[in-house]
């Protein structure tokens, strides 16, 4: 019976993408299963004719603003397989991001996966956001190295030669960062290929104060996140992964700051400065 309530309820979802949504009143969100690309934003990021964004499960491609490389032949690459196609994507546990994206794997009706293509081009590296689910990674992760191995893409590139990227660093929480210290974070990604045990591995800000990592497996592609404020860290792979400064304040200072990350023997792996344009 719960199946049959299964079946019809996500039956028509196939449908939902060209008209309004079917009511639900305390019942999952509905979300597209299929849809038309009406403008691809990144490498990672496309706008549906439903009017969702939605942003890539698996992979991050670099950045446009502020440029980094090969973030546009990422963008090109998804442009010239999505753009104006109709497509499928595929949600795990949790469908949309704190920005209200749709999270979602984004194939093709012939079944190309953007997520793969991405990886095999070296434009974009694994990007794991536990939980999971029971998605089978392996082929991605065959994916990566193989463009890893062969100095693709990002590969080529320095940033990417560390252990661990970092991919995103938000030193201005929302509202009052006195009042929102949780708000403050980096995430920080396993480029590796192999997994990783945090135990030792630093993280400083640009006047030199300096954290230590705690002992953490970080599996590859997998991100964790670093918080500035109190709690306790999460290392459960089947939850996101996170760590906390145990500060009781901002670490992060908004005007201008840095995140270095460094491996037990001292070696950078992967720094990003955080300078917002003065508004003139
Ligand atoms: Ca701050
Ligand atoms: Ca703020």
């Amino acid at each position: 019976m719960l199946l049959l309530c299964f079946a019809l309820f996500f039956g028509p979802l196939a449908q939902a993408a060209d008209g309004p949504a079917p009511a639900a009143d305390a019942a999952p969100e509905v979300v597209p299963r299929s849809a038309r690309v009406v403008a691809v934003y990144d490498g990672d990021t496309v706008t549906l004719d439903t009017g969702d964004r939605v942003r890539l499960r698996w992979v991050n491609t670099p950045e446009l603003k502020p440029a980094e490389a090969f973030g546009v032949e990422a963008r090109e690459l998804a442009a010239r397989l999505l753009l104006n196609q109709r497509v499928i994507l595929d949600y795990g546990p949790v469908v949309r991001d704190g920005y209200g994206r749709l999270i979602a794997g984004i194939s093709t009706e012939d079944g190309t996966r953007l997520s793969m293509k991405l990886l095999e081009a070296g434009y974009g590296h694994l990007f794991v956001i536990p939980p999971v689910g029971d998605f089978d990674m392996a082929p991605l992760v065959a994916a990566e190295e193989a463009a890893r191995a062969a100095g693709k893409g990002i590969w080529s590139d320095d940033r990417y030669k560390g252990a661990l990227h970092i991919t995103s660093f938000h030193a201005n929480a929302r509202g009052d960062d006195r009042e929102n210290v949780h708000g403050e974070y980096a995430r920080v990604c396993n480029v590796s290929g192999r997994t990783l045990n945090l135990d030792g591995y630093r993280v400083t800000d640009i006047t030199g104060n300096s954290w230590r990592m705690p002992a953490m497996d970080l599996p590859p592609g997998y991100t964790v996140k670093i918080t500035s404020g109190k709690g306790q860290d999460q290392s459960d792979l089947e939850q996101q992964l996170e760590i906390f400064l145990q500060s009781d304040g901002p670490v992060w200072n908004n005007t201008k700051d840095r995140i270095t990350i460094y491996d037990p023997s001292g070696k950078v792996l992967d720094t990003r400065l955080h300078e917002p344009k003065s508004r003139q």
